[in-house]
């Protein structure tokens, strides 16, 4: 009896040690987990006044309607203000790494995601408002109108009604090496079909997308996110967490336990 009260203390330092080390390694995976997906990760708040996104790394301002840049775009209260509605020749959007480069970093054998929160305020045609990545394969595209959004799709673009004249987030979604596309607004999904092939080109975009005469927006851009790395799993994550809680009810019990001896020998 002494002798399995004096191995008590010992184990329980034991199973502390084991129960440190088993949390250290579970923070570990899931530090390493998030910090993989940040690193393919380009996320856009709009947070800093005046810091347009050509301020970005490698994000490219292609423009061809004879204004600057700060005459069409504002960054201000937490948005983008895109102000392309008056322009009436000319298109204006931000490129990554160069629309017409192979070169990306967008890798089809990734989960893709693309998603932007934003409201419009003024648009005509199809397009004035847009954003869209390609990673190799297929392209991802959203063409906003005064209807809903233009999909583009392996059958041509398909229409998916929404009130853009009022915030939502709109999510472009296709899992690792497939041709699928999925649309959400407000993550609900709205669309599920095949992707547009497009194998000549790599990076994504986002703003005024049409040259034609006609196609022009005014819009508040929130944000602007794109991911393509592999999410980790919910089911490993939440096995780690069983397995955690399981052990720290484990070690309460041993300490509970031996408190009480303790207690009582006292
Ligand atoms: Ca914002």
């Amino acid at each position: 009896m002494l002798e399995v009260n004096m191995l008590a203390p010992v184990f329980r330092r034991l199973l502390g040690i084991h129960l440190v080390l088993y949390l250290l390694i579970v923070l570990g995976l899931i530090v390493l987990s998030s910090s993989a997906d940040a690193e393919f990760v380009r996320s856009f708040q709009f947070d800093v006044v005046g810091r347009l996104p050509s301020a970005e790394h490698k994000i490219v301002f292609a423009n061809n309607t004879g204004l600057r840049e700060e005459d069409l775009y504002a960054v201000s209260g937490g948005l983008l203000r895109q102000r392309t509605f008056r322009i009436d020749q000319g298109n204006s959007s931000y490129l990554y790494p160069n629309i017409n480069d192979v070169d990306g970093q967008l890798d089809h054998a990734q989960d893709f995601m693309m998603e932007a929160r934003l409201q419009v305020l003024a648009i005509q045609g199809r397009g004035g408002a847009y954003f869209q990545a390609f990673d190799g394969v297929n392209g991802y595209r959203a063409l906003f109108t005064p209807i809903g959004v233009a999909l583009s799709t392996n059958i041509g673009d398909i229409n998916i009604p929404a009130d853009v004249f009022q915030f939502h987030s709109y999510r472009l979604e296709s899992p690792a090496n497939s041709n699928a596309l999925r649309f959400y607004v407000d993550e609900v999904l709205r669309f599920e079909g095949t992707a547009e092939p497009t194998t000549t080109l790599n990076g994504f975009g986002w703003g005024d997308g049409i040259t034609a005469r006609g196609n022009s927006a005014d819009v508040d851009w929130d944000y602007l996110r794109i991911s393509n790395a592999p999410v980790p799993e919910p089911s490993t994550l939440t096995l780690l967490g069983v397995g955690a809680v399981s052990l720290l009810g484990y070690g309460w019990r041993h300490f509970r336990k031996g408190k009480g001896v303790g207690g009582f020998l006292e």
